[in-house]
């Protein structure tokens, strides 16, 4: 029998880092930093690397692909280090931030393995 588990995760969302942030170089003003550039392997100097009409920065924003032009999506997963109570979300293979949590305790330990969620909650 398979069992789901369903994770809420409160706040992630929200609290995730804007793309391209004050602080952060923008050689080509397309609202990815030149430092997530690099990451994710688009043109420092071109605000369209995949010449689809849509900047790198928008597409990041909405999770496309800015590598291809025919609307991919770059997938999304979160890990969560239990040792380090610490949750990596991750674009594509680009870690995008890092947040403390609190897992499960020795009595009722957070399961290990690889999950879908089903549902997200703002401050359960
Ligand atoms: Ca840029
Ligand atoms: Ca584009």
């Amino acid at each position: 029998m398979q069992r789901f588990f369903l994770i809420s995760i409160a706040v992630l969302l929200l609290s995730l880092p804007q793309v391209g942030g004050a602080a952060d170089l923008d050689a080509d003003s397309d609202g990815l930093s030149d430092l997530l550039e690099a990451k994710f392997k688009t043109d420092i100097v071109n605000p369209d690397s995949d010449s689809d009409g849509y900047v790198d920065g928008l597409e990041i924003n909405h999770g496309y692909d800015p590598l291809k032009g025919d609307g991919a999506k770059l997938k999304k997963r979160i890990e969560v280090n239990v040792k380090t109570q610490k949750l990596h979300y991750f674009l594509g293979e680009v870690n995008m931030g890092e947040y403390p949590v609190s897992t499960g305790k020795t009595s009722t330990p957070t399961p290990k393995g690889s999950f879908i969620i089903k549902n997200k909650a703002l401050r359960p």
